[in-house]
């Protein structure tokens, strides 16, 4: 049967990124296999965050986590720091991964550059061992994440290898899965960079007012060819609006392109929106349920119970291959 487990880390107020890129797309896998979903709050730490935003950040991601679709019932939902097989496959797994392939790696590139130099800490040097952890205590084979952290599988992916060659089958090998539409959202105001939650310019975040909404999506960059066509590299600011509209509509680019032939940016750029305001509107309602429902911490501590219970079996088939039991 199939494996899935993503996270997200609680380290901002989430984007329209993050739901088209990630969130959206979990609820289909509850149906198809077993799946995990967690709040990577120690992963928020490899950055730093204010301990009050912290624990605001991890409640919001599970109520967002709920009001997206996930069932308690139907899949696994903890917070990573609540099962300390992390840490302890963690301890572990930092001898399987090398210097010279994590220094390579682009987000710590990124999020590395824009700190000073002295200040920058291991944790988000050594993120990928603890990502790695993180998939193959729950011998997932299904990995659902956008664009950007591929590249954190393929090491996990090297890591599996090398473990196995040496230990024999002992680690599952996981695969990323990207959905086809939207794995990149970018910002509106820089279409070129990626929409971020720690980088607010340009971003649509799941609880904005739908009146702000529509004027960042009516004020979005464009360019100044008045067509409407899918073309990243001379129209990232249209391409991406058309991203954005066929990934909430379910639909494909070339299809989405069509609907707006002979369009002028005004009639577009008020579809996309609309089609924003709906979903988003429609995922805050339910938020604002499961927040006034105080059902969150629960599902939580539930969900903790269950992901130990298969996260420490896989702990104790590694601490046994590598010779600590
Ligand atoms: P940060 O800015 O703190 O690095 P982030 O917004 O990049 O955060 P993550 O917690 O790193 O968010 O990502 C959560 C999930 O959302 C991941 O699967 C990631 O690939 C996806 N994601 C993040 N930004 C985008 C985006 N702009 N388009 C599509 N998917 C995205
Ligand atoms: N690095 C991911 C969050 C994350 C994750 C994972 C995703 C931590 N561990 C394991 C999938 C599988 C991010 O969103 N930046």
């Amino acid at each position: 049967m199939e494996r899935v487990l993503s996270g997200i880390k609680p380290t901002g107020q989430l984007t329209l990124g993050n739901y088209i890129g990630a969130l959206k797309n979990f609820p289909k896998f509850q149906d198809q296999g077993e799946t995990f979903l967690f709040i990577a709050d120690l992963h928020a730490l490899t950055l730093p965050i204010d301990p009050e935003v912290l624990r605001s950040n991890s409640r919001d991601l599970a109520a967002f986590y709920l009001a997206a679709g996930l069932d308690p019932k139907k899949c696994t939902i903890f917070r990573q720091s609540a099962v300390s097989a992390h840490a302890e496959l963690n301890a572990i797994l930092q001898n399987f991964l090398y210097m010279g392939e994590l220094s390579r790696m682009t987000q710590f590139k990124e999020k590395s550059q824009k700190l000073n130099e002295n200040a920058i800490g291991l944790g988000l040097f050594a993120y990928p061992v603890l990502m790695a952890s993180d998939i193959l205590l729950y011998d997932a084979n299904v990995v659902p994440v956008g664009d950007d952290q591929t590249q954190h599988v393929e090491i996990t992916r090297d890591l599996v290898n090398r473990f196995n060659n040496r230990f024999g089958p002992v680690l599952t090998m996981p695969k990323a899965v990207v959905t086809k539409v939207g794995a990149r959202i970018m910002s509106l105001s820089e279409p070129t960079k990626k929409m971020s939650k720690s980088d607010p310019k340009g971003d649509i975040y799941l609880k904005d007012d739908l009146k702000v909404i529509r004027k960042k999506i009516m004020s979005a960059v464009t360019d100044s060819e008045a067509r409407v066509a899918y073309d990243p590299e001379n129209k990232p600011g249209v391409s991406n609006l058309l991203q954005i509209y066929a990934a909430l509509k379910d639909i494909s680019i070339p299809e989405a392109e069509k609907l707006f032939e002979g369009s002028n940016y005004g009639t577009f750029k008020g579809a996309v929106a609309d089609v924003v305001c709906d979903v988003l509107g429609n995922l805050q309602q339910k938020y604002q349920a499961f927040i006034a429902s105080g059902e969150v911490e629960r599902v939580l501590e539930e969900g903790a119970k269950k992901a130990r219970e298969v996260a420490n079996n896989t702990l104790h088939r590694v601490q046994h291959a590598v010779g600590l039991l």
